[in-house]
């Protein structure tokens, strides 16, 4: 039976899963991206410092990695030297988004793939939030005429968390997680500028001169933060995962691991970072190197040549190409598949000995749920590696802010080169983020990002390999073929943001 899942919802921009289901069983599942953008197209022949600022229009939820990303391509291309607050500063910003887009992502995209929110229906207090959410449901469900209580009903038919006190407790956690996501950005933008699509990253450092006003009241919201991950956030995720034990071992993608590393402790991005860069092999871990990842487009909507390095990406669209089923292209390390994420960050770093306190954390939460490091690569596996991410870089940035060298410059000055080029690699919040950039007579020659849901979300390879989440939902067992809740929470756990994913 094939059943097309799509679009997906709960996720950013336009991916359709097309299954084949055999006797329950995801037998195959192709990864559709829907539509072409190509923002690598729009940027050349342009001024080199456009990028920054037109690369964040990729995606409005994580723009600052793309901003962060493109300037230390610029800065590897114009030899710069930034001063210690400049990085600083860019940690500050890019920190913060990912704890925005980590509540995002649990509350609004995937919690209510678990969390029954019926539950409702037994409220019996006052709060404002949970009567107007009682009443709407009430609603939907009491009458024959159809009031879609967005985003809650209506849902997929499946299991549900059996258990009032936390399927109400979850709700009133996934609207209050609205507000802090906003703290979280009003935290960036105090040094950005504005969420999203920051004016004041650039590369060389940040256009901002700090003051005292802005440290003490960045980390008065990111205390705040930091008090929700640890008293709402995990604790909501471990009661999903208690529920749902069987997700430890459900919708583990069938290739390596690849981080880049995230945030800096010192101004040259090669300094050691938070979460360390690394690519697992069946040995282990090893150093990543940007000459292994080429880019695929047998099933791909492009008629440019397959298995380019990033250096030499090109892209021509072919609508109508006859093998292509995807907008999306299919990187490959080494011409493996990859999974990019929080569970490739923080499986990476872990095997790399780099940060202690997730090991200690992996340490303590796998003991808790009965699992190891390698069920990490799981649809809860993802999820709790989210929560770790926050809970270390909410420490992380409250720890920055006592570096800022108030008084101090943000930023070198410089000029552009009329001929250059430079790699710049972080991770965003949804993986391993790498731009390009070529110059030649003082304007942008080429420009590629090769970006994490391109990596998670691709079509086959020209080896006719899978891409990470197509591998990760073939073998999954649906109770409902045609509605698949089970695929949904795989391709949930992955966090797709599409509008990144075909750029
Ligand atoms: Ni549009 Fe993005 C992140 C990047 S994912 S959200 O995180 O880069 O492909």
């Amino acid at each position: 039976m094939r059943v097309n899942i799509g679009p997906v919802t709960r996720l950013e921009g336009h991916l359709s899963i097309h299954t084949t289901v055999e006797n329950n069983i995801i037998t195959e599942a192709k990864s559709v991206g829907e539509m072409f953008r190509g923002f690598e197209v729009i940027l050349r022949g342009r001024d080199p410092l456009d990028a920054q600022q037109i690369t964040q229009r990729i995606c409005g939820v994580c723009p600052y990695a793309h901003a962060i990303a493109s300037s230390y391509a610029q800065e590897n291309a114009y030899s710069l030297q930034v001063p210690a607050n400049g990085r600083i500063l860019h940690n500050l910003i890019q920190g913060a988004n990912h704890l925005y887009d980590y509540l995002l992502q649990f509350y609004q995209l995937s919690a209510l793939d678990f969390i029954d929110v019926t539950a409702i229906l037994k409220y019996s207090g006052n709060d404002t939030d949970l009567v107007t959410l009682r009443n709407w449901v009430k609603r939907e469900l009491a009458s024959d005429k159809h009031f879609p209580a967005a985003p809650f009903l209506p849902r997929l038919s499946g299991k549900y968390i059996n258990n009032d006190e936390i399927n109400i407790g979850a709700l009133k956690h996934y609207i209050e997680a609205l507000e802090i996501q906003k703290k979280a950005n009003r935290a960036s933008a105090i040094f950005g500028g504005k969420f999203p699509h920051a004016t004041a990253i650039f590369p060389g450092g940040c256009t901002l001169e700090p003051n005292i006003d802005h440290i003490s009241t960045y980390r008065s919201l990111i205390m705040e933060v930091r008090d929700f991950i640890h008293k709402k956030y995990i604790p909501d995720l471990l009661a999903v995962a208690a529920g749902f034990p069987e997700y430890w071992h459900i919708g583990q993608s069938k290739g390596g691991f690849l981080s880049y590393g995230l945030l800096p402790f010192g101004p040259d991005p090669a300094s050691k970072r938070l979460f360390a860069a690394g690519v697992t092999t069946p040995a282990g871990v090893e150093p990543v190197d940007f000459e292994a990842v080429k880019e695929d487009v047998k099933y791909s909507r492009y008629s440019s040549p397959s298995g380019l390095k990033v250096r030499d990406g090109t892209l021509t669209p072919a609508p109508h190409k006859k093998s292509a089923y995807s907008w999306i292209k299919a990187p490959r390390y080494q011409g493996k598949m990859m999974e990019v994420g929080a569970a490739a960050r923080v499986t990476v770093d872990y095997l790399q000995g780099n940060n202690q306190t997730i090991k200690e954390l992996v340490n303590k939460f796998a003991a808790k749920a009965g699992i190891g490091l390698e069920n990490l690569n799981s649809v809860l596996g993802r999820h709790l590696s989210r929560a770790i991410s926050g809970v270390v870089i909410a420490d992380f940035l409250l720890a920055e802010t006592e570096k800022v060298d108030l008084g101090s410059r943000a930023m070198v000055d410089f000029q552009i080169p009329a001929s250059g080029e430079g790699f710049g690699a972080t991770e965003a919040s949804r993986g391993a983020l790498l731009h390009y950039i070529k110059i030649k007579n003082h304007k942008i020659d080429k420009y590629e990002c090769v970006v994490p849901t391109t990596w998670n979300c691709s079509p086959r390879d020209d080896r006719d390999q899978p891409g990470a989440l197509e591998s990760a939902l073939v073998g999954t067992r649906v109770e409902n073929p045609r509605e698949q809740i089970e695929a949904n929470r795989i391709i949930h756990s992955f966090d797709p943001c599409l509008a990144c994913a075909v750029h």
